[in-house]
């Protein structure tokens, strides 16, 4: 990749990092104590969408450190050092799978198939939401069971906190990605260079 391109693309990453976590002190809690709203996942989405699965998975990692530090280890939600790994630079490193449709997507929005692009970018928001809440998921019966209301399984508690935060979220990014897909494309289409071109970069 051109020098100066590489260098616009660890800015951008930096930014979504910084976004995602300054994102997460609006109030995200629900009903349900335990399950989250997470706002954090909108920006990442479209650094996936707009340069891919690296980006956004190296965005991902800063966020969750930073989340890590700035709240984690404060607010009890770092239980020992095993749990602390998985839920945090694990976790919020997979959200860069959301990039796993960013070829496609790209070559749909570059082509004007904005219904396919949107469906792309959807799947993308999907599997990288679906990723990282697994993770919670797995860690919630191992670590967190003892967390449950009084007389329920761990695997049912883990999985309406952590299946209820992977859904509200998944539902939320995609209703906003959907609206900025139409209001600011460009964000989506970056303008330094062809990004699919088979060129050496
Ligand atoms: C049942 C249960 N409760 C809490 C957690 C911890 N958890 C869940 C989701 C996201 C994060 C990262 C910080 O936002 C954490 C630590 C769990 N896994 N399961």
């Amino acid at each position: 990749m051109q020098q100066h391109k590489r260098l616009v693309v660890i800015l951008e990453t930096a930014i979504i990092a910084a976004f995602a976590m300054a994102l997460t002190y609006i109030p995200h809690t629900t009903g349900v104590s335990a399950i989250e709203l997470n706002y954090g996942l909108i920006p990442i989405a479209v650094l996936a969408m707009r340069r891919g699965a690296i980006p956004a998975a190296w965005a991902g990692f800063v966020w969750g450190i930073l989340d890590l530090i700035l709240r984690g280890l404060s607010g009890g939600s770092v239980l020992n050092p095993i749990q602390g790994f998985l839920e945090y630079p694990i976790a919020f490193t997979l959200v860069g799978l959301m990039g796993l449709t960013y070829a496609a997507f790209q070559k749909n929005v570059r082509g004007g198939e904005k219904v396919k692009a949107s469906g792309y970018a959807f799947a993308g928001i999907i599997i990288g939401t679906f990723a990282k809440y697994f993770i919670h998921f797995i860690a919630g019966v191992v670590f967190w069971g003892s967390y449950a209301p009084k007389g329920m399984n761990a695997w049912i508690y883990s999985l309406i906190v952590n299946g209820g935060s992977a859904l509200f979220s998944t539902v939320l990014a995609i209703v906003v990605v959907g609206i900025l897909l139409t209001v600011a494309p460009q964000l989506f289409i970056a303008k330094d260079g062809k990004s699919l071109s088979t060129k050496a970069a």
